[in-house]
């Protein structure tokens, strides 16, 4: 390939690593796990062709010798190959926790999205900064989707020797979630991380001022203590939260359904979403087909929630990726508006 072509295909495929990368956090159910394929197939051929890249890199070097965008092109380099390796360690060998001051115990594969994450801005600039015009045919003619066809086959290629080796060496990698998630703690009460979404922080809720509402749409709002709670509860579901950190538990959940709760409230007919509300202002919205698959539990592997895990109620969310599993819940909001209203991530 010819340096130009080369340059092309990396500016695709890195746009194309950081969409399906951010993508692939909407996925929880494993007829999407296409995404994740994609994603590793993509990420193995910037691999291969970073090494193309460090060609054409030197010899820009030689040609200009050092500018400012020399810094500025070295330090997007270093932040690729960190991103590439942060990802290729994460699916073999693993990445360790690490302890953060102020933020708590991380999963290591958090740098994976931080360094990816770190390199949009200076991959715009870069572009910005020594993009040559690319010629049409560079982009949308019958040979460039070839060579990027032909890049995704050595991706997939790679990847599936990656998968073999995993096996062969025993690599903790061969036990990954089709997410690329690592187990932690399943079956074990409350034994499993404690983690938030990106500024939360942990609440403690006092049992006998807390109060469960359910209001909105409805014929009749319910304000429920948590003795009603555990009166109404006894429903226990298996059900897998998979936190986009980069592992998932298995538990046994007890609580109540929250069908069982929108039906003593009686939803109007104007109803199309239901609003799960935490304590700390934390909010995720569900269509109301969704609604029926949802648990709110009081209690996980027969133990009360601890107050890091949800402390007195916590939403269950089976296929769901774990930020839509609130915790603190305090209200059900039923809504007239439509589900698709709500950012696909949290904000908070
Ligand atoms: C320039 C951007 C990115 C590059 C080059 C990249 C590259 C990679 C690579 C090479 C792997 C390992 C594939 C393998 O060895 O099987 C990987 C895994 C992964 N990446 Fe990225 N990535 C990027 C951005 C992101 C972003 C922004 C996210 C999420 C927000 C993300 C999420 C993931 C996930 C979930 C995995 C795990 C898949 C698994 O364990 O098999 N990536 N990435
Ligand atoms: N109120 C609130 N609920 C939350 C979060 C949060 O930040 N605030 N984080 C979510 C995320 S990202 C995950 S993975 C799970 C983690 O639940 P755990 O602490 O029981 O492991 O809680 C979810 N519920
Ligand atoms: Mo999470």
């Amino acid at each position: 390939m010819k340096a130009r072509h080369v340059n092309v295909a990396i500016l695709l495929l890195v746009m194309f690593e950081l969409a399906s990368g951010i993508g692939s956090f909407l996925v929880g159910e494993s007829n999407g796990r296409w995404l994740f394929w994609l994603h590793r197939a993509g990420g193995l051929a910037l691999l291969v062709l970073l090494v193309w890249k460090a060609g054409i890199a030197a010899r820009s070097y030689q040609r200009r010798g050092l500018t400012a965008g020399t810094l500025l092109s070295a330090f997007g380099g270093l932040l690729l190959i960190a991103s590439l390796a942060t990802g290729v360690l994460w699916a073999t060998v693993g990445l360790p926790w690490v302890s953060l001051p102020g933020v708590g115990r991380w999963a290591g594969f958090n740098f994976h999205i931080a360094f990816s994450l770190l390199l949009i801005p200076l991959f715009l600039l870069h572009v910005g900064l020594r993009w040559s015009r690319p010629r049409r045919t560079d982009l949308a003619s019958r040979r460039a989707v070839l060579r990027l066809m032909g890049l995704l086959a050595v991706g997939f290629a790679f990847w599936g020797a990656q998968e073999v080796l995993s096996i062969l060496a025993g690599l903790s990698g061969s036990h990954r979630r089709f997410t690329g998630s690592r187990e932690a703690g399943s079956f074990s009460g409350n034994r499993y991380p404690v983690t938030q979404w990106l500024t939360d922080r942990v609440r403690r809720v006092d049992r006998d001022r807390w109060r469960l509402r359910v209001r909105g749409e409805v014929e009749r709002e319910q304000c429920l203590s948590y003795g009603q709670i555990l009166a109404l509860g006894g429903s226990v579901r298996r059900a897998t939260l998979d936190c986009t950190g980069g592992w998932y538990t298995v538990q046994h959940w007890s609580g109540v359904p929250v069908d069982i709760l929108l039906e003593r409230s009686g939803v109007r007919s104007s109803a199309r979403s239901l609003i799960v509300c935490s304590a700390t202002g934390y909010t995720r919205r569900f269509s109301l087909g969704e609604a029926n698959r949802l648990l709110l539990a009081t209690h996980v592997g027969g133990q009360a929630l601890s107050a890091g895990h949800g402390f007195p109620l916590r939403l269950v969310a089976p296929g769901r990726r774990g930020y839509a599993w609130v915790k603190w819940v305090v209200e059900l909001e039923v809504s007239g508006d439509p589900a698709w209203l709500e950012p696909p991530l949290p904000p908070q």
